[in-house]
């Protein structure tokens, strides 16, 4: 059957990209999404590094399983190596932390033996465990996650020796470093310890798209009728509870002046940009309780730093290279000079695999403030700060970058940041809150104005493409089953 209703989705990213695709397969004849860049995909960005293909974006499909729409799309338009379709890959639990093999090096140059940071690695992934167990039992000792690590730490290795110990605090301090790019905050002393462990991860070891993750987005868009998506068309206002007009309650009005009229609107806007913009772009503001809830929410900064090289300087098999300052042996993952020492925050790098296909290529990973303030200098000055840090690392001064390759997700003014996390004070209830519908009350003639969907709004798979894809899907059930409940003769009301 088909439906009438004047759509307009908000953002040509996954989720908006999901939410026309559900819309338009059960026969809704009005769909149109207004995007404010030039491309669809947003954080799903797939960018080259020479002949290399190199994600600017989204990486991995994290647990690529049966239940992963992720997966099972990536898999029907035959997107995946075949290692990553076997059972056995499908099954592995990682619990959201494959086990990589690491090489570990240290600022005055040495390369540590990887078994010797054992007892760091299972305490901190011990306590990590323990940090997602609050949310079901309610009375965390502290705010943040942070605290927590610091706070259940001093129980363990009494007995260990004092240089021993240092070297351990260290590595702790460099996983801490990790978590800030999981996460996407700036310190895990951000991240609210009741509500850590509301993220739930899946079955199946992490996988990338050998082609580029922008594949999937382009395959999904392939399937929807050219000129859906109007480009370069950022929306400035969504005027909502127009409650004189009979038809069409929701006028959008565009940056180019542009006013677009609509019974409903799918919100796909990244909460960065949310949290920056939302008291121009709703009319009437959004009411308090939803508003708290976007600002007890966080948004925070995870950049890459791709960097190639002549040949490798790791092991053959590594696939992780952590960096740890002995310097740092206090539990601190915020550096205190920003600008002269931001690089510290650099917790090291992931290698890019086969090297068949990408050669010998790096991604440093770089959250927070810092990773901030990285967007700032010039292309050069990462080169040569990179370039520093892998010669003090290794100690061998003839160490040199081939090229390299930044991410700047800070400051695209379309998304303000990498992706969500639950904030110190955060709950379930802010998680629902983002993803009600608006207007929140009563029985209208006019419900379902706003819609909110994307990654910021899934309750468990938040900070994902599975998550955000998902979000989608559940909007566009919300009309599907509107319109579905309401008698035909209305169904072509507009
Ligand atoms: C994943 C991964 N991954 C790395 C990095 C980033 C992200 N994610 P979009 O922003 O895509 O779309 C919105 C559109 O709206 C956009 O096109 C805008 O231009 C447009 N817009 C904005 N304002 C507008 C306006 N006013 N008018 C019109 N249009 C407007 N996810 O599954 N695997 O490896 C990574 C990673 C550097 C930046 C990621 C990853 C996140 C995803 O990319 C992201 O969720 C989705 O693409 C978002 O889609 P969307 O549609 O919602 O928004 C244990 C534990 C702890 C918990 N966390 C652990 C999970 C780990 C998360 N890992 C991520 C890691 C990486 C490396």
């Amino acid at each position: 059957k088909s439906v009438s209703a004047n759509i307009v989705i908000i953002g040509s990213g996954i989720s908006g990209v999901a939410a026309a695709h559900r819309l338009l397969n059960a026969g809704f004849q009005h769909v149109r999404i207004l995007e404010a860049t030039a491309r669809s995909g947003g954080r799903i960005k797939t960018g080259k590094l020479g002949d290399n293909i190199v994600e600017i974006g989204a990486n991995w499909i994290h647990g690529p399983c049966e239940e992963n729409p992720v997966f099972c799309l990536a898999r029907k338009y035959g997107l995946l190596d075949p290692e990553s379709l076997t059972p056995e890959n499908q099954a592995m639990d990682v619990g959201g932390h494959p086990p990589w093999v690491p090489n570990y090096y240290t600022s005055s140059g040495q390369k540590l033996n990887a078994e010797d940071m054992n007892p760091a690695k299972e305490m901190f992934a011990e306590l990590l465990i323990e940090s997602s167990e609050f949310q079901s039992q309610g009375g965390e000792p502290c705010a943040s996650v942070g605290d927590f690590i610091r706070l259940s730490w001093s129980e363990k290795w009494k007995e260990t020796d004092a240089t021993t110990r240092s070297l351990r605090l260290c590595a702790i301090t460099n996983m801490l470093k990790v978590e800030c790019c999981v996460n996407g905050s700036h310190s895990m002393d951000e991240v609210g310890l009741g509500a850590f462990g509301l993220y739930e991860t899946l079955p199946g070891l992490d996988c990338t798209f050998p082609g580029g993750y922008e594949g999937l987005i382009k395959n999904l868009m392939s399937e929807l009728p050219t000129g859906l998506v109007t480009y370069n068309q950022p929306v400035h206002c969504v005027h909502w509870n127009n409650t004189e007009k009979k038809q069409n309650p929701v006028i959008i009005e565009c940056d180019a002046g542009e006013r677009i009229a609509a019974d409903h609107v799918i919100v796909t806007v990244p909460l960065g940009y949310l949290k920056k913009h939302h008291s121009a772009l709703f009319r009437p503001p959004l009411p308090l309780h939803k508003l708290h809830s976007v600002q007890r929410l966080g948004f925070g900064t995870n950049n890459k730093i791709f960097v190639e090289f002549d040949s490798p300087w790791w092991d053959a098999d590594c696939e992780v290279i952590y960096l740890l300052w002995e310097d740092e042996d206090v539990m601190l993952d915020e550096v205190p000079d920003v600008q002269r020492s931001w690089i510290k925050k650099l917790f090291g790098f992931t290698v890019l695999k086969p090297t068949e296909r990408y050669g010998h290529v790096l991604c440093g990973w770089i959250a927070g403030h810092e990773s901030e303030y990285m967007e700032t200098v010039s292309e050069q000055e990462v080169t040569q700060n990179v370039t520093q840090l892998i010669r003090r690392f290794t100690g061998n001064p003839t160490i040199t970058p081939r090229r390299i390759l930044r991410s700047q997700w800070f400051h695209d003014p379309w998304t303000c940041g990498s992706y969500s996390y639950p904030g110190k004070g955060c709950s379930v209830q802010d998680l629902e809150n983002m993803m009600e519908p608006l207007p929140t009350k009563g029985s209208q003639a006019h419900p379902l104005q706003v819609l909110f969907a994307g990654e910021a709004t899934h309750p468990c798979y938040y900070s994902t493409v599975h998550g955000a894809l998902l979000t989608g899907w559940r909007e566009a059930d919300r009309l599907i089953s509107h319109y579905s409940s309401i008698s035909p003769s209305e169904l072509h009301k507009s």
